[in-house]
């Protein structure tokens, strides 16, 4: 394995421990919910700063792009980091949430590990040498289109600007398909995807923390990821389409009628 990895893998059980350690605590705070959001950020932070304290031992010459510090350092050679993808289940003792973090080099994404604390699984990513979990190569699964396919999605949460236009896509989707899953965690969701166990995923609006590693992950594992419109800005919109090659292309046709301007970047 890539020793950018191996620091990876350090780095994010670090933040996974921290994140468990907290949890029965965020979980009997019986002080109002802003009290407990308060405290779940600062566990946010906590874990960040493990993680970049953790890699900056190894590599003081990168630099960081976090959900919680922003842009810091080297901005060619960079860790672009969610110290705990998933808030909102943390908060509520959901079992799902990660931590996600992507290296990436002169714009390209190079390697991604995503650790899941509750279950324990690592799942991992190097550009060129595929996917893994737990050290097992992963692939995208063999399903050929949307008939049968389990697709992962997540709704919108703060603007509520395209519910209108998300409902359309849910209709449609849920009409074709086996099923709709709303996990909560993004990031997750892609590696999900990679391992074959979502057949694709859609939503609109997320940071480029949430899929730095996640999209490298579904690449490696032979799958394809893309904006809604299908070009290669989705890092940029947040809006994003991925699946084993065959699903993305439907998912893609079953999603265009809803575009308005803002999801079509
Ligand atoms: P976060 O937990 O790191 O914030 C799911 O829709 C994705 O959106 C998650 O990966 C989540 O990442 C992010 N998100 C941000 N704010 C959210 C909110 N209020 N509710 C649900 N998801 C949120
Ligand atoms: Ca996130």
């Amino acid at each position: 394995m890539h020793a950018l990895v191996n620091t990876g893998i350090t780095a994010a059980r670090r933040a996974g421990d921290l994140i468990m350690r907290y949890r029965n605590r965020v979980h009997n705070l019986k002080v109002t919910s802003k009290g407990r959001n308060d405290f779940v950020t600062e566990i946010d932070q906590q874990a960040e700063a493990a993680i970049i304290d953790t890699i900056s031992k190894t590599y003081p010459a990168h630099g960081f792009l976090g959900e919680e510090s922003g842009r810091q350092g080297n901005t060619e050679a960079y860790w672009i980091i969610d110290p705990l993808d998933g808030t909102t289940n943390y908060l509520h003792d959901f079992p799902m949430f990660c931590v996600s973090l992507g290296f990436c080099m002169r714009g390209v994404m190079e390697h991604a590990v995503i650790y899941d604390p509750m279950s324990q699984e690592l799942f991992t990513a190097t550009r060129g040498e595929g996917a893994q979990v737990d050290g097992r190569k992963i692939r995208v699964s063999n399903r050929h289109g949307l008939d049968g396919a389990l697709i992962g999605t997540g709704f919108p949460y703060s603007t509520l600007t395209h519910l209108d236009a998300y409902m359309g896509m849910f209709k449609d989707v849920l009409s074709q398909t086996a099923g709709i899953r709303r996990a909560g965690s993004a990031a997750l969701d892609l590696a999900y995807v990679a391992a074959g166990r979502l057949d694709g995923f859609w939503e609109a609006g997320l940071k480029s923390w949430d899929m730095a590693a996640g999209t490298l992950m579904i690449r490696e594992a032979g799958g394809l990821v893309t904006s809604l419109s299908g070009s290669d800005s989705y890092m940029e919109s947040g809006n994003i389409v991925a699946g084993t090659p065959k699903v993305h292309g439907e998912l893609l046709k079953l999603l265009s009628p809803h575009l308005n301007e803002e999801l079509r970047k």
